[in-house]
């Protein structure tokens, strides 16, 4: 149990019993053994670390009791320290202190959330990556050379035209064109950050009996999916979480796609339908030992070509000559064969990779909050180029307010800037505790 704020030693000492001096005696970065009392009945043994402000999580004077744990006991100190005078954390309100105290910017808390929900080892790497503050510290160069660029145009103003020197609207204009291509190569990390954060989302469409069921078995290495060979036998969809090649997946079997009369199975279609189009891999099978009819010609040739994988099943039932060519990567597979799981996990890998540099460390990317802010700051740096290059004077002066918006827009990203109900949306995230 963790209390935190300039009133955590008065409720420690309240309940917490050792030997020698009681806990608001005791200096930084120590533990004591005792007891946790409720006036003079015991209700654990424990742990207390000492730690005072500024050095601790929230920037405040914490103490954090380890007890035996299990329900009652926690629920019991709890209780004490209730009784004492501290009150419940809100959500995430430990690393909501941490923030308002300026220990970590609003980019570090957000990866605090990051790494307790990461699914897989490379978004936990990414997470401590970034709450480490390698991604606050990109977007503080970033802002730190945008407000010299703004203070640099302000200045501009104060020349008559005529004698400012030929060199300095050029090198302004060169500074803020810098600045957006630094801004671009930040967006093209969404989508990496999207992937780790999120999972790919992959969903597998067919018809019915091609082996779509077997694929999610052989993917996820259990039997989750029932196999049968009537068609129609996956009515809802199905998904299962699983990890490839460091991504997190979310792995969606759907029922097949055809005219039915069933009304469960005819909602399963349609969820099928608008499943496939969120998809960031959509692997579309068919039974390669049947001739593929116009339906599924169709859906084919709508493949879009990076974010599809086609899959020729029941190669066991052919006498091995396809010979489907595809406008998208395709694999034929045997799947009641276990070896072709593995191949179509690196085929999803290899495509899934073409998205982000799976050789490369884990690095934090950025998230759908900071895209929004980015993009529209990039907008206006866009904006303040143009007008720098137009040169007349009137234009400048705006140019300048525009930077100050793109100012505004950074500023949010990492909290120098922040309205209360951003916080609210971001904190109350979290679980209580963080
Ligand atoms: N011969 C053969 N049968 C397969 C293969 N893959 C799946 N099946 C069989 O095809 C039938 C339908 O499979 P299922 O996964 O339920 O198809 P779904 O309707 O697309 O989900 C089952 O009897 C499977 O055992 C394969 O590669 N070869
Ligand atoms: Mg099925």
């Amino acid at each position: 149990m963790r209390i935190s704020g300039p009133d955590a030693f008065t409720v420690a000492d309240r309940i917490f019993r050792c030997r020698g001096k009681p806990p608001s005696a005791r200096p930084a970065g120590t533990f004591a053994i005792g007891h946790v009392i409720d006036g003079e009945q015991v209700i654990d043994q424990a742990l207390l670390l000492i730690m005072r402000a500024p050095h601790s999580y929230t920037s405040e004077d914490v103490v954090e009791i380890q007890g035996h744990g299990g329900r009652q006991c926690a629920r019991r100190i709890l209780r004490c320290a209730l009784d004492a005078g501290a009150r419940s954390a809100d959500p995430g309100e430990f690393t909501q202190r941490a923030f308002l105290n300026g220990r970590i910017d609003l980019v570090q808390a957000e990866a605090v959330l990051d790494l307790i929900h990461a699914r897989s080892e490379r978004a936990a790497a990414a997470a401590l990556d970034q709450l480490e503050g390698r991604l606050s510290d990109r977007f503080n160069a970033l802002y730190d050379d945008i407000l010299l660029i703004a203070a640099d145009i302000e200045a501009t103003l104060d020349f008559p035209e005529d004698e400012l020197p030929d060199t300095v609207m050029p090198d302004l204009i060169r500074r803020t064109a810098d600045a957006v291509t630094r801004m671009e190569t930040l967006i093209a990390s969404w989508d990496e950050g999207h992937l780790l954060r999120d999972g790919a989302l992959v969903v597998i469409s067919g018809k019915p009996n091609v082996g779509k069921s077997t694929l999610l078995n052989a993917l996820v290495g259990h039997d989750r999916a029932i196999v049968t060979g009537t068609p129609g036998t996956t009515r809802d969809t199905i998904e299962e979480d699983l990890v490839i090649g460091g991504i997190p997946i979310r792995l969606i079997d759907t029922a097949g796609l055809r005219d039915t009369d069933c009304e469960i199975e005819r909602i399963g279609i349609q969820r099928t339908r608008s499943r496939m189009e969120k998809a960031d891999l959509h692997i579309y099978m068919v039974d390669a030992s049947q001739p593929i009819d116009d339906q599924e010609q169709q859906v084919i040739a709508s493949l879009p070509p990076n974010r599809s994988l086609l899959l020729l099943n029941k190669i066991d039932l052919t006498d091995g000559s396809s010979n489907f060519s595809a406008r998208v990567p395709s694999i034929e597979t045997s799947l009641i064969q276990s070896a072709y799981g593995e191949q179509v996990k690196e085929m999803i890998r290899s495509i899934l990779a073409g998205r982000m540099d799976l050789e490369a460390r884990p690095h934090a990317a950025i998230s759908e909050r900071h895209r929004r802010l980015l993009s529209t700051a990039m907008d206006e740096l866009q904006e303040t180029r143009t007008m720098l290059e137009a040169g007349a004077e009137d234009l400048v002066a705006l140019a300048s307010s525009r930077m100050r918006t793109a100012l505004e827009q950074l500023g949010a990203v990492t909290g120098r800037t922040y309205q209360e109900e951003l916080l609210n949306n971001i904190f109350s995230r979290f679980c209580i505790g963080k």
